[in-house]
């Protein structure tokens, strides 16, 4: 099934000069960018973006983290978009992660893991909304 998918590029890969290798990952198996969009979030949005963990304790450092530097927002489109980037970047914490995916390879911490992607279907298109208006798409 044709789906989209959110993804982030975060800090810590941005400042490891990470980018292109990473988005060449996501073309390599068929995860298209159909928005892609640098910016530096303030620490409210940050707030925003990750509002479902607002009761865990790393939820100060992690928004902290999210708007220390630039990252990139990209709207993956493909078939089984969601799984094929969740199993594209690993486990949460790059020590856990398998050889091979985008947390083990660029993942600093499990805080400064390299990239976001969205988790399912639904919250797909609500992670999507928050950066991106339809009528910028293709
Ligand atoms: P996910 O990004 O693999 O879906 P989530 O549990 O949704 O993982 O957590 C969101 C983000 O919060 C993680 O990507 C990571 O940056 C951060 N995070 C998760 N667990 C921890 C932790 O135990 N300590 C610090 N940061 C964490
Ligand atoms: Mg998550």
């Amino acid at each position: 099934m044709a789906e989209r998918t959110l993804a982030i590029i975060k800090p810590d890969a941005v400042r490891k000069h990470a980018i292109g290798d990473i988005i060449r990952l996501y073309e390599g198996i068929g995860l298209h960018p159909l928005a892609i969009r640098m910016m530096r979030l303030s620490k409210a949005c940050a707030e925003g973006f990750y509002a479902v963990h607002r009761e865990r304790p790393f939820f100060n450092d992690l928004t902290t983290y999210m708007s220390s530097g630039s990252v990139v927002v990209l709207v993956l489109e493909g078939t089984d978009a969601v799984k094929k980037n969740r199993d594209l970047m690993g486990a949460t914490d790059p020590k856990k992660a398998d050889p091979g995916t985008i947390r083990a390879l660029y993942g600093a911490s499990i805080e400064a893991n390299a990239v976001h992607g969205s988790d399912s279907v639904e919250n797909a298109t609500i992670e999507i909304g928050y950066f991106f208006a339809e009528s910028e798409f293709r």
